[in-house]
C-alpha cells in the first residue's frame, strides 16, 4: 500500500484505543488521556496511541485538536511504575532512549500540527504531562489545576520542551525557579505569569475549550498554521530573518481563498465564511 493510501486508510477507521479517546466534532478533534486511575501517565502504548492520533488529525479533515484528559487529573508525565523508568537493583536505564522514541517526536508532532492545539487542563498536570500541556497553541486550565515541574523531585531535569518552553513563556527567573523547586504553579497564577492563556471556572472549561475549537475549525487554518509557523520560529531568529519569514508567510496567505474572502466579507460587511484553504 502507497503511505497516501495507508494513511487515508488509517484516517478511516474506528481505531480501538485503550489508553486515549479519540473523538470528532465536524472538524474539531479531541484527544482525551484516559488512564484516570493514573492520573492520565505516559506509558509507552498512549505514546504509540497518541502518534497514530495525531497522524489522524494531520492527514483527516482536523482543523483544530483539544487536547485533555479524564477524570481528576490532566496527565502526572511518565508513568513512573512502567519497566522501562523503573529503578532495579544493579539494572541501568537510558532515559533517553524513552525520550528520543516517544517525549520528542511527541511534543514535535503537536509543534508541527498545522492547525490550532488547544490544551484544555483539567487538573494536576505533572512532569512531562505539564510540557506535554505546553507544547499546545492555546492553553486553558481549570481553576483547580495545576502545573508541577516534577522532575528535581527525582533528580532529572525538565524534559518534553521543559527546558525551551518554560524560560520563553515565563523568563529566566521564575522557569528557573519553577524547575528547581518543583512546586505546583495554580492555574490562575499560571495565567498571571503568561505560562498559559487563561485559567477558567472548572465547569466551564470543556464549554469554552470545545467553543474555541469549533471557533477554529470554521477559522482560517491556512493562516493559523503560518501563524503557528511564524511565532514557534521567532525566538531562534534574528529581526532580518523574522522579518523575511514574515514576508514569506505572509505571500503564502495572500494567495489562499481565505484571504480573499477575509477582504470581501470586511466589504461587504458581512462575516466571512473560510475554508480553511
Ligand atoms: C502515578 C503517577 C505517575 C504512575 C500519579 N506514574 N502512577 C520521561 C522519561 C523517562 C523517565 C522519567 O520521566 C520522564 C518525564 C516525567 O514525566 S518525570 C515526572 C513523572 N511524574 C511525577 O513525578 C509526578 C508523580 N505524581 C505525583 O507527584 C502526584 O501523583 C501528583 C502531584 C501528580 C498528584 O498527587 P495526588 O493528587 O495526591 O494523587 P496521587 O499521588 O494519590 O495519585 C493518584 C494515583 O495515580 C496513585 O495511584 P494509586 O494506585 O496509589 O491510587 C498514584 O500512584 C498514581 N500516579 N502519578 N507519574
Amino acid at each position: 500500500m502507497t503511505l497516501r493510501l495507508y494513511e487515508i486508510y488509517i484516517a478511516g477507521m474506528e481505531m480501538d484505543y485503550k489508553t486515549i479517546l479519540y473523538a470528532e466534532e465536524g472538524a474539531a478533534a479531541t484527544i482525551t488521556l484516559n488512564r484516570p486511575e493514573k492520573l492520565n501517565s505516559f506509558t509507552a502504548e498512549m505514546h504509540g496511541e497518541l502518534k497514530l492520533a495525531l497522524d489522524r488529525v494531520r492527514t483527516g479533515g482536523a482543523r483544530a485538536l483539544v487536547l485533555t484528559g479524564a477524570g481528576r487529573g490532566f496527565c502526572a508525565g511518565q508513568d513512573l511504575g512502567e519497566r522501562a523508568v523503573t529503578m532495579r537493583a544493579g539494572a541501568e536505564v537510558d532515559l533517553s532512549k524513552t525520550l528520543s522514541a516517544n517525549y520528542n517526536p511527541l511534543i514535535l508532532a503537536i509543534r508541527a500540527l498545522e492547525l490550532p492545539v488547544i490544551a484544555a487542563v483539567n487538573g494536576v498536570a505533572a512532569g512531562a504531562g505539564a510540557n506535554f500541556a505546553l507544547a499546545a497553541d492555546i492553553v486553558l486550565a481549570a481553576r483547580s489545576a495545576s502545573f508541577i515541574q516534577a522532575f528535581a523531585r527525582l533528580g532529572l531535569v525538565p524534559d518534553a520542551g521543559g527546558t525551551y518552553h518554560l524560560p520563553r513563556l515565563v523568563g529566566h527567573a521564575r522557569g528557573m525557579g519553577l524547575a528547581m523547586l518543583a512546586e505546583p504553579l495554580a492555574a490562575e497564577r499560571a495565567a498571571e505569569w503568561g505560562l498559559i492563556w487563561k485559567a477558567v471556572d472548572d465547569d466551564k472549561l470543556m464549554d469554552e475549550a470545545r467553543a474555541l475549537a469549533l471557533k477554529f475549525a470554521a477559522g482560517p487554518t491556512l493562516g493559523y498554521a503560518r501563524i503557528k509557523r511564524a511565532l514557534n520560529a521567532s525566538a531562534g531568529n534574528t529581526l532580518a530573518a523574522q522579518l523575511a519569514l514574515e514576508a514569506e508567510l505572509q505571500r503564502e496567505c495572500g494567495h489562499s481563498a481565505d484571504y480573499r474572502e477575509g477582504v470581501a466579507a470586511f466589504l461587504e460587511k458581512r462575516p466571512p465564511s473560510f475554508t480553511g484553504r
